[in-house]
């Protein structure tokens, strides 16, 4: 039986107050699914959307979070694709419109219409939360629900940004970021996928994860004098991709720097009000690419999770209570955090 109410952590005002208290459980529309949120991993977006440090307005009051994995509890009438008892996953992307000309080309990422879990809408930082069922991630039963909720928005941004990037296998792939939620994923997949992974964040806790997850090479950017000529020199003039997951504006123009000549950089990590100053002369001469990615569409969510169900890629994760979330946010905001930390919304 669904309760009448739940926890859930919301907040009333940019920055104010993280409550842990009680609310509605929500009724799922026609084409709707519910589900009962087991875990959901805590992302940096989660962080900025508290903050509202982009320039995209938040629904106010908001519960955040989009990285939920859980059982669907209760259905739509118009819903054919799930059963009850079904393991779902909550996505960014909650719901699109499927007829607008990016989600023709399956940009759904980019349709104008587009609900985005814990920011337009309620998201996964609740027990029971709501999700379009055409958009919603399949996921095998007997899967680990802590282990796979990181998948859902981690996983699949730097799976499809290193798609993104174009660049081939065994090739050199620099991630900035690369011990953080997203960073450690990335690594991964770009291991997995065939590439020399060099590993770009500070402390000794991210450098041992980094090289225990599949970096060839840990580059410390706290410790590395001149970072651009370090780079350029374990990568021979420099790796032919970058894949930018770190919240610094000056990382990411660093890597206009270091990037090999026709190479590509990949902007993901979204440091707010950031602006990336790429020198002309040294883009056009050198034959730099630039390219934006956000989260991946339908296809690209159930390639990331296949990597995870055949083990090519699993998540570091420490779980805490639901209702410690602002103690993550804090060390997510001292750049603390080695991994991805994930709540268990029954504590
Ligand atoms: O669709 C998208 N484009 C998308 C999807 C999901 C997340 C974008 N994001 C964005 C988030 O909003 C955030 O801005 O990606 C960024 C990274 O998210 P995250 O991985 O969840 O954040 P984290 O776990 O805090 O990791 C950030 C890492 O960056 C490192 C930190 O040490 C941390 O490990 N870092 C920093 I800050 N400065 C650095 C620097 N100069 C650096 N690493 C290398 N060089
Ligand atoms: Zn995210």
């Amino acid at each position: 039986t669904i309760p009448k109410t739940q926890k859930a952590i919301v907040f009333e005002t940019s920055g104010g107050p993280l409550e842990y208290k009680d609310v509605p459980v929500p009724v799922p529309g026609d084409h709707q699914i519910l589900v009962n949120v087991k875990y959901s991993g805590v992302c940096h977006s989660d962080l900025h959307a508290w903050m509202g440090d982009w320039p995209l307005p938040t629904k106010l009051p908001l519960i955040g979070g989009h990285e939920g994995a859980g059982v669907v509890v209760a259905k739509g009438k118009n819903v054919t694709t799930f059963e009850i008892g079904d393991y779902a996953g909550i996505k960014w992307i909650n719901q699109a419109c499927y007829t607008c000309e990016f989600c023709q080309e399956a940009y759904e990422p980019n349709c104008p219409k587009a609900q985005i879990s814990g920011y337009t809408m309620d998201g996964t930082f609740q027990q029971y939360a709501l999700a379009d069922a055409v958009q919603a991630a399949h996921i095998p039963q007997g899967t680990d629900l802590s282990q796979v909720a990181p998948i859902l928005c981690a996983g699949v941004t730097v799976y499809k940004a290193i798609k993104t990037s174009g660049r081939k296998a065994g090739e050199w792939l620099a991630v900035t970021g690369a011990g953080g939620g997203l960073g450690s994923l990335a690594v991964q997949y770009a291991k997995a996928m065939g590439f020399r992974v060099l590993a770009i964040d500070t402390t000794e806790e991210k450098e041992k994860m980094c090289l225990e997850l599949g970096a060839e090479v840990f580059v410390d950017f706290a410790k590395t004098d001149n970072l651009v000529a370090r780079v350029q020199e374990i990568t021979g003039g420099g790796p032919h991709g970058v894949i930018n997951v770190s919240v610094s504006e000056f990382a990411i123009n660093q890597s206009l720097e270091y990037v090999r000549s026709v190479g590509t950089v990949v902007l993901v990590g979204l440091p707010a009000g950031a602006v990336c100053k790429s020198p002309i002369f040294s883009q056009v001469a050198r034959a730099i690419t630039i390219k934006g990615s956000p989260v991946g569409n339908r296809a690209d969510t159930q390639e990331a999770l296949s990597f995870f169900t055949r083990g090519l890629v699993h998540s570091p994760i420490h779980v805490v209570g639901l209702s410690e979330l602002q103690k993550v946010f804090t060390l997510m905001e001292e750049g603390k955090i080695a991994g991805r930390y994930v709540v268990d919304t029954s504590k």
